[in-house]
């Protein structure tokens, strides 16, 4: 009888260690950068936790293995993907509210007001988390990537320098209007399209974090950079939907942890970024010019910066409106 109770207890073991074994799945996480980058050393954070904390494991897809931006939206859409990290500079194009990141001057360079921000934001962790929910996506997290730069072939010390300059932007509607109110005439691509644009003049110039600028070698393809403080880049991880609905408790857990500490850990790893890799490009290019623009000479684009609000709220109306005062409020609250 004991050894009868003993074996249905050993195969009981078994079959519950298998039924474990059976639900450890393999994860797929894309992202439009390298593993090196930002984007990538996020995502190591992220599948490091997620590897630690469950019997799943998660592969990436760094920017190229998969496609474009689009391209990986669109998998994870399909639910081909788990996971994907694509900056509003192209959500904005499927979630219309998601192109406020480019009004000008709404978000501070301060990197540690927008580390407090991006953390606790209403906006940001609950209304977008609605927006795109409709769209089949479970929003994680939004971080920051650090300032954006212009880089250009001539050099930029107002608005009337970009007259005629063909400016690469991210295929969103909103980065277009706001770089027509700086007097240039954009031009969205996908990244793919933009150091071979440069080096054939097809364009003339186009905008990025620091570090972005060093990893992509665009200095190699432009020789001005310019610091007119109008933005500071964002990015957001996110799941398929279906496939989070269809987690449990405990694994939606394990995914939400993971994801607020690879946050925590990018908010500082970033910081320090544009300076050290500013540096870099400087000894690999020692003729490249870099000019912060002074308050006068930010003129022009700060006066552009209502046009462009005026635009947002054009094209997303009463919606739009309220994220935007929403996330002005989330600014005011989180300044020091
Ligand atoms: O400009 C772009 O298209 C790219 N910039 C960054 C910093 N990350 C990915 C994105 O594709």
């Amino acid at each position: 009888m004991k050894t009868k109770f003993r074996t249905l207890l050993a195969s009981t073991a078994m079959l519950l260690a298998g039924a474990t074994l059976s639900h450890a799945a393999d994860w797929k996480y894309a992202f439009e950068e390298s593993l090196t980058d930002v984007q990538g050393v996020y995502a190591t954070k992220f599948k490091e936790a997620v590897e630690a904390n469950s019997d799943h494991t998660i592969t990436l897809f760094p920017y190229g293995s998969l496609g474009e931006s689009a391209d990986i939206m669109e998998q994870t859409q399909a639910g081909l993907l788990q996971f994907v990290n694509q900056s509003p500079g192209f959500t904005g194009a499927l979630i219309p509210e998601a192109q406020v990141f480019f009004v000008p001057y709404l978000l501070p360079t301060d990197q540690d007001h927008l580390g407090r921000f991006f953390k606790n934001s209403k906006a940001i962790n609950e209304d977008f988390v609605g927006l795109y929910a409709n769209q089949g996506l479970e929003l994680l997290s939004m971080y920051p990537e650090g300032e954006v730069a212009m880089t250009t072939k001539s050099p930029v010390k107002s608005c009337a320098d970009l007259d005629e300059v063909k400016f690469r932007v991210m295929t969103n509607p909103l980065l277009v209007e706001s770089y027509k109110a700086f007097g240039a005439t954009p031009t969205p691509l996908p990244w793919g399209e933009v150091y071979g644009g440069l080096q054939t003049n097809i364009i003339q110039g186009q905008e990025n974090p620091t570090f972005f600028l060093f990893s992509t070698k665009i200095y190699e393809v432009t020789d001005h950079i310019t610091y007119a403080g109008h933005n500071n880049f964002t990015t957001a991880l996110m799941a398929n939907k279906q496939f989070y609905d269809g987690l449990s408790a405990e694994e939606q857990k394990v995914v939400q942890d993971a994801a607020a500490s690879a946050f925590d850990y990018i908010v500082g790893y970033q910081k320090s970024l544009a300076d050290s890799e500013l540096d870099k490009i400087k000894e690999a290019k020692p003729a490249m010019t870099i000019t912060v623009l002074s308050d006068e000479e930010r003129a022009c684009f700060k006066n552009a910066a209502a046009e462009v609000e005026a635009k947002f709220i054009e094209m997303t109306g009463e919606g739009g409106k309220a994220i935007l005062d929403q996330m002005k409020a989330d600014l005011d609250a989180t300044r020091d």
